[in-house]
């Protein structure tokens, strides 16, 4: 027996699936989690020595690589000052000046701890900034596991969603609306029937929760005419995308400015962080300037300011990191994309930037559709040759592969090289 076996045994006592969250069990893949005990750069090193090329990056976070010893040492000089003061500290107004200063569109942050927080505290706002109650999201796009967005569609336009987990009672979800994501008809008719009760549209502005799914031509500009047009909140949920795609993520990246943001990963430098920000109009509907609640024990943590404020200077100083970022994303989904082609096979390989994946799907992917027709146990088998040849995927169809700038050209060669050998003899 592994050592990451015998932990996954015993975790499984205590911890529901053994795990603190689902993804992490590798039920999908069918596989004994990998426990994880260090990492450095792009490699992981699990419990019993084994060696990984992570694609993973800790699902965003880790953009420089692990351990990078700008952000450690900054993480170390802050817990020598102190874990956490529950009171305001410089480190705060440090971070949410650098956050306004990297991103137009954000006049003013509060922080969070984690991305699920930074949604539902600006669903909250969009919400009490209107003084509407629909919320109009995508099927395939996930932004935490908050109630109203736990949702799948009702039976139709005219129907509420319908929770999508157990616990969740149908009042939390009856605000929520499903719209398809790339298909603009589908939120225009949405408005139609619901216009000026819609307090905001959320989206992920590349979808990475559903595979790596970009918007089509015009999806995001449409979007933001609809919301002007209605006096809706044109919520971009960035958790991913942010920082990670340009300096100013996605809206940079696109050319596109949400009313509000949400962040997470990445601004936490591999600490818990989240992020909402946007109009100073909107944002000071908050407490204590607005009647809208939102607090947190650990919002603003310093050594979590420390990770984060390092990673993000960082970033805002080499914007190198992002020529870096898209020359091996074009060299690793490029290399997917014509090994496909080359050696016949009808698989969809999505990229934008650093982000990317492989659909086991004969057809293009664009929404949660197309998506989900995945062949999930082919997925299976390449996650397993992959595993077993030291290269850490996500275990899933429906996750991303995340790029950092600790990957080099020599990573990616060896990655499409141990992915040929497996197409070829599969
Ligand atoms: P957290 O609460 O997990 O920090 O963030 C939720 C969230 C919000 N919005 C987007 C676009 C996200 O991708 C996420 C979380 N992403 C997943 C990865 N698909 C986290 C991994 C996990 O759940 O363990």
């Amino acid at each position: 027996m592994t050592r990451s076996e015998r932990l996954f045994q015993e975790a499984q006592k205590y911890i529901p699936g053994g795990v603190n969250s689902p993804v992490r069990a590798f039920g999908s893949v069918g596989m004994t989690p990998r426990f994880i005990v260090s990492a450095k750069g792009a490699y992981l090193t699990d419990a019993d020595g084994n060696r990984y090329l992570d694609y993973i990056g800790s699902w965003g976070p880790m953009i420089l690589g692990h351990a990078h010893p700008m952000v450690l040492e900054k993480v170390e000089e802050a817990c020598r000052r102190g874990l956490s003061f529950g009171a305001a500290t410089e480190a705060e107004v440090a971070m949410a000046e650098l956050i306004c200063s990297m991103v137009p569109s954000v006049e003013m942050v509060r922080m969070v701890n984690s991305g699920t927080e930074a949604v539902m505290s600006a669903v909250r706002a969009a919400r009490g900034y209107t003084g509407r109650n629909k919320i109009i999201k995508f099927e395939g796009c996930y932004h935490g596991h908050s109630d109203a967005m736990l949702v799948r569609a009702g039976s139709g336009v005219m129907t509420a969603g319908v929770p999508d987990s157990s616990g969740v009672p149908d009042g939390c979800t009856q605000d929520t609306l499903l719209a398809v994501y790339n298909d603009v008809s589908s939120v225009e008719k949405l408005f139609d029937v619901w216009g000026k009760e819609i307090a905001a549209v959320i989206l992920e502005p590349v979808g990475a929760n559903m595979g790596v799914v970009p918007p089509k031509e015009g999806f995001l500009q449409r979007l933001r005419a609809l919301c002007t047009e209605n006096k809706s909140v044109l919520i971009f949920d960035e958790v991913i995308t942010g920082f990670r795609l340009a300096r100013a993520g996605a809206q940079e990246y696109f050319g596109i400015e949400a009313d509000l943001t949400t962040y997470g990963k990445i601004i936490g430098g591999g600490m818990p962080v989240g992020a909402y920000g946007g109009k100073r109009e909107i944002m000071e509907v908050i407490a204590p300037v607005g009647n809208v609640y939102q607090a947190g024990t650990l919002s603003g943590n310093p050594v979590a300011m420390a990770a984060g404020y390092a990673q993000l200077t960082y970033l805002n100083e080499h914007p190198e990191v992002y020529g870096k970022l898209q020359k091996l994303g074009a060299l690793l989904y490029g290399g997917m994309r014509s090994m496909c082609r080359e050696s016949g096979l009808p698989y969809q390989v999505n990229d934008v930037g650093s982000l990317g994946c492989m659909f086991f799907a004969s057809a293009p992917v664009t929404d949660y559709t197309s998506a989900k027709s995945s062949d999930t146990d082919a997925f299976g088998g390449y996650f397993r040759h992959m595993l077993e040849n030291g290269i850490y995927l996500a275990p899933s169809q429906f996750e991303a592969m995340f790029l950092s700038a600790a990957h080099s050209e020599e990573d990616i060669r060896r990655t499409l090289d141990i992915m040929h050998r497996y197409f070829e003899k599969s």
